[in-house]
């Protein structure tokens, strides 16, 4: 299927795509008897599960414009190109990490996948308060091994180069990123939202804080200046499938080159968010275990992103970055450690910040979270999100100032329990 850009829907899709080899392979080769749903609940795409008497396979295909929004929003295409490039690199990097790719069609802006089932997004496991037993070490590898091996660290510096300006190209998608994330939340933009009127006050407050306006550009300028490595992108909780046993990571349209912290910081924000919004889940019983659960999370999925890519660093560093030619081949192991020490705790500053923007931009911007916003009742979110939002203030504008994922962790429990009765 070539050819002018048409959306695909339910009725349409058998007959479309009904001749795609990737396709009768795994679902049947009479498509009239294929059946198919769309599914897609993000915020920009068509997604459709396809199912037939031989099995099933996700269609997932980009629209011209932002779904959340409408077509007053125009959005490229070539965001999918974007995709399915980042996803054969992190498969390469980190193997069996995301969702199979059966066929991507350029023009139709359309990838076909392995159908995960029956996994579910990890947001909604941890507002149903499950507690995956894997999600740390799953992510945690995931972030070292692709963050790693897609930089300097270990790449050819002649092909990370043309990758880096391959991903360039995706200016659309960085552009949301840099308006929503970065700067947005900080002042009154017109498609911001938050609950109101309980949080008017606190908005305001946040607003006129020039010290988080401050550092909210100076993250900002990181994030489009420091093409260290290809990043997910858009790595929350949306963006992750699980069963207890398995964890995939899907959805990096937003790739592009930048800080290795940015991944890491954002995702988990995620968790952050999560655990202050327990307490809107309460209706069928105490969730003391689910945040507990969350923070054990956090600090476990920083331990393992520092184990492996420590590791890396050993036995994989192969890139013009910190050659072992200056260290190891001169006998000098501890300057390789003291550098690896330097990178780490530059990673931890900067993604204390970058998870303090995320919160603040999930409450305040544009693109909220079903965390939060399956609370029903307007007060009870408000309070979560009002302890999220100070939490959210205190690690981007203090992020110099904390050096453990304990520090954090306790200032999240504490802020948890004020007005608490
Ligand atoms: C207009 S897109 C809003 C958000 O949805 C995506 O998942 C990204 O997080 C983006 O910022
Ligand atoms: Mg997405």
């Amino acid at each position: 299927m070539t050819g002018k850009f048409e959306a695909l829907s339910v009725e349409t899709l058998p007959t479309r795509l009904g001749a795609n080899a990737a396709l009768t392979e795994r679902i049947g080769k009479d498509a009239s008897q294929w059946k198919v749903r769309e599914v897609g609940d993000g915020n920009l795409n068509l997604v459709f599960i396809v199912e037939g008497d031989r099995g099933a396979a996700v269609v997932k295909q980009a629209l011209p414009y932002v779904r959340l929004v409408g077509d007053s929003w125009p959005l490229p295409l070539k965001r999918s190109f974007f995709e399915y490039h980042a996803l054969t690199r992190q498969e390469r990097r980190a193997p069996g990490s995301v969702p199979a790719i059966y066929h991507f069609d350029e023009d139709q802006a359309l990838i076909v996948m392995e159908y995960l089932s029956p996994h579910i997004i990890l947001r909604r496991a941890l507002i149903e308060g499950r507690e995956l037993p894997n999600i740390a070490r799953d992510i945690g590898l995931f972030m070292a091994r692709t963050l790693f091996r897609g930089s300097d660290l270990s790449m050819v510096t002649r092909e990370r180069k043309a990758d880096l300006a391959l991903f360039a190209d995706n200016v659309e998608l960085c552009d949301i990123t840099e308006n929503l994330v970065f700067s947005d939340p900080y002042f009154d933009a017109r498609m911001n939202r938050h609950t109101s009127p309980q949080l008017d006050g606190l908005v305001a407050e946040l607003r006129a804080d020039r010290d988080l306006k401050v550092e909210a550009q100076r993250l900002k300028h990181l994030f489009a200046a420091n093409a260290e490595t290809l990043l997910h992108g858009d790595l929350h909780s949306g963006s992750i499938m699980v069963i207890d046993t398995e964890t995939r990571m899907i959805d990096p349209e937003f790739a592009f080159y930048g800080p290795i912290a940015f991944d890491v910081g954002m995702l988990l924000a995620n968790f952050w968010m999560a655990f202050f919004s327990q307490r809107g889940h309460e209706e069928n019983g105490s969730r003391d275990s689910m945040r507990a659960y969350l923070l054990k999370v956090t600090a476990e999925t920083w331990a393992i992103f520092r184990v492996e890519f420590s590791h890396l660093w050993r036995t994989e560093r192969t890139g013009m970055l910190y050659q072992r030619s200056l260290f190891e081949d001169q006998g000098d192991v501890l300057g390789s450690e003291q550098a690896l020490d330097h990178m780490l705790s530059g990673i931890w500053t900067d993604l204390l910040g970058f998870a303090g923007i995320e919160v603040h931009r999930r409450i305040l911007g544009l693109a909220h979270n079903a965390d939060f916003e399956t609370i029903a009742d307007a007060d009870l979110r408000a309070s979560c999100e009002a302890k999220a939002l100070k939490f959210g203030r205190h690690i981007a504008v203090n992020r110099r100032q904390i050096h453990s994922i304990d520090e954090v962790n306790n200032l999240a429990a504490l802020i948890e329990q004020e007005n608490r009765i």
